[in-house]
């Protein structure tokens, strides 16, 4: 693939290109997206979402966009996407980017939390729920976790409760935009309610276990279940 051909590239290569001709500039805008902001820091600690519990978990603050946390990229082409719905289902999938838009996409907003220490807010998300997912696949009642598969052997696990919430997807468009290749290109899985490690980037497979497994940072020293309210960081 080439720049022509890829959305995401060629505005990396615009970005590029633009910060050439005027680096201060360019990074001072982008510092601004991701610096933390006071004002809506304060707004979110004085909500309270509908299950009650705080909109901002604890030790957490407020930034406006994304910030590209690294891993090892997979391939960001659409063309030759393909995601295994597997284990502990009758009828296991694999889905190309074709018959995932042909599953009538939804979307979602949902805030998230990085174990870092930054959240963002109201991130717009449009794919596919896990549990529609879960459906079409006939999800076994054996199935207790869930393992999302990334490039390069990155997994993290999650309860199969939690993963079927209404707000756990795989997605492939943030704010009407398609993927960036460093949020996770196509695809990646959104868990909104879980620190943003258990949101694999990347995402080549969905596989449901009866028996957990505990993932890359899980077994690097970070919690297994890693909710934020609870400020579940290290296990
Ligand atoms: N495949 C893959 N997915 C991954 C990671 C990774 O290294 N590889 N890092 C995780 C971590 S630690 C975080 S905080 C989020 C960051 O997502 P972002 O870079 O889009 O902000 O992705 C998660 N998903
Ligand atoms: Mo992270």
């Amino acid at each position: 693939m080439d720049d022509r051909s890829d959305p995401c590239r060629s505005i990396a290569r615009r970005e590029f290109l633009m910060r050439a001709a005027s680096g201060t500039v360019l990074t001072a805008l982008a510092g601004g997206l991701y610096a933390i902001s006071d004002h809506l820091t304060s707004e979110a600690k004085a909500q309270t979402r509908d299950d009650g519990r705080p909109r901002l978990p604890p030790g957490q603050r407020v930034i406006e966009q994304l910030k590209p946390m690294g891993g090892v990229p997979g391939d960001p082409s659409r063309a030759s996407f393909r995601l295994k719905v597997h284990g502990e289902v009758e009828s296991p999938l694999e889905l190309d980017f074709a018959g995932l838009l042909a599953m009538s996409p939804v979307t979602r907003r949902s805030d998230v939390h990085c174990v870092t220490g930054w959240s963002v807010l109201d991130a717009k998300w449009k794919g596919l729920t896990i549990k529609a997912l879960a459906e079409r696949a006939g999800l076994r009642p054996s199935a207790r976790h869930v393992i999302f598969e990334g490039a390069a052997g990155y997994t993290a696990n999650v309860r199969l409760r939690e993963a079927l919430a209404d707000d756990v997807m795989v997605a492939w468009e943030l704010d009407d935009h398609p993927l960036r290749r460093q949020h996770g290109a196509p695809v990646r899985a959104v868990v909104p309610d879980l620190y943003f490690w258990k949101s694999s980037k990347w995402l080549t497979g969905i596989r449901f276990v009866s028996r957990d497994q505990p993932g890359y940072w899980e077994t690097r020293g970070y919690h297994n279940h890693a909710d934020p309210w609870k400020e579940e960081r290290y296990g």
